[in-house]
């Protein structure tokens, strides 16, 4: 069957569509069938908006996926998911006439891109829409962590304050610092250019040097980490940079070192975080990932040394329903040119 033609039960089901006076997609006149992966929930209204213009098969509803797959796989040509639900290669070769993935998100870690690419299949992230949000709180960590400002929320709201001798114990001066930056990409500068405005020096590692940028790079992460008061990691996730982060790395930091993390929890050997923490190797853990999301060690939990956050780095109104629009853009341009808008290459 040729891309996007529906098929014959889906006419029938299309009688009933409804056409929407203001809607860009106006003048569609049939549905085109699609697979989303899993529900996004995170979005404003990415389920609602998916529902109303595509014929959707929602894939998190049937209890057996393969089987799923067997039944409503033919003739689909676009996928929709997230980093969190993700597409494997079971999923991509399950779906004979697959053209698109799009996805909501810019990671894409748990998508196999070389599996999709292999088949001719295009894949789409949300870059750029999110990386303000992402870097906004990335800041927004690594000042809660050096001033302690959860262990100070948690000393009020438990009525402590004046009721016990003291306060919390004094933290640490973020301005005029040193920060490290694991992975400059576009987020990754984005927290760079923040911390120019708190008079710090900034260096990074990555991969490679970059030339078109200033900043001081370190080919070693222990060296940068050793140089560093406060390390940010920004890189992407997947086996390249699983436990980049580890024991010499976080002991490198020491002590009175902060590490934040809000790019995705497996870059950091979390054992080795809990040990390093735990020793007092470690200053401060501020994480808004973790390694088996949404399991959080509770010597986390309990430690007033770590900030702990729900992975809420795009979690804003202006970003998710950003995200959400360009993975639709995406979507309607793979129906209405045959290529999507931000591929992943
Ligand atoms: C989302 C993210 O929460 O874009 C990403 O890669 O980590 C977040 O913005 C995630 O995509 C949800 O699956």
């Amino acid at each position: 069957m040729p891309a996007g033609i529906p098929s014959a039960d889906f006419k029938a089901e299309s009688s009933s569509m409804t056409v929407f006076a203001t809607h860009p997609y106006d003048n569609m006149t049939t549905k085109h069938r699609i697979i989303q992966v899993g529900s996004l929930a995170g979005s404003p209204s990415a389920n609602k908006n998916l529902a109303d213009r595509y014929d959707v098969v929602e894939l998190w509803k049937f209890p057996d996926r393969k089987a799923a797959l067997a039944e409503h796989g033919k003739g689909i040509t676009a996928v929709v998911t997230s980093a969190n639900f993700g597409a494997n290669a079971e999923l991509i070769n399950a779906l004979p006439d697959l053209k698109a993935i799009c996805s909501w998100g810019v990671g894409y870690e748990t998508i196999d891109v070389e599996a999709a690419h292999k088949r001719g299949v295009q894949v789409s992230n949300t870059p750029d829409v999110l990386t303000d949000c992402v870097a906004d709180l990335a800041w927004g960590l690594l000042i809660a962590g050096a001033r302690r400002m959860g262990q100070g929320e948690r000393f009020v709201r438990a009525g402590q304050w004046g009721q016990v001798h003291g306060s919390i114990p004094l933290g640490l001066r973020v301005s005029g610092k040193k920060l490290g930056i694991v992975g400059l990409g576009r987020i990754g500068e984005a927290i760079a250019k923040r911390g120019t405005g708190f008079d710090m020096e900034v260096r990074y590692h990555n991969r490679r040097k970059r030339d078109d940028i200033d900043y001081g790079y370190e080919a070693s992460l222990v060296d940068l980490a050793k140089w560093a008061d406060f390390l940010i990691v920004a890189t992407v996730g997947g086996p390249s940079t699983r436990h980049l982060v580890n024991q010499p790395v976080l002991e490198a930091l020491g002590p009175k070192g902060i590490i934040v993390n809000i790019a995705r929890g497996p870059v950091i050997d979390e054992t080795a975080l809990v040990a390093a923490l735990e020793a007092g190797k470690l200053g401060c853990a501020a994480l808004d990932v973790f390694e088996h999301e949404p399991k959080v060690p509770e010597a986390l939990t309990k430690s007033d040394n770590a900030v702990v956050l729900p992975h809420i780095g795009s979690a804003t109104l202006e970003t998710r329903l950003a995200m959400e629009n360009l993975m639709l853009e995406n979507l309607q341009a793979y129906f209405d040119t045959g290529r999507v808008i931000t591929p992943v290459e």
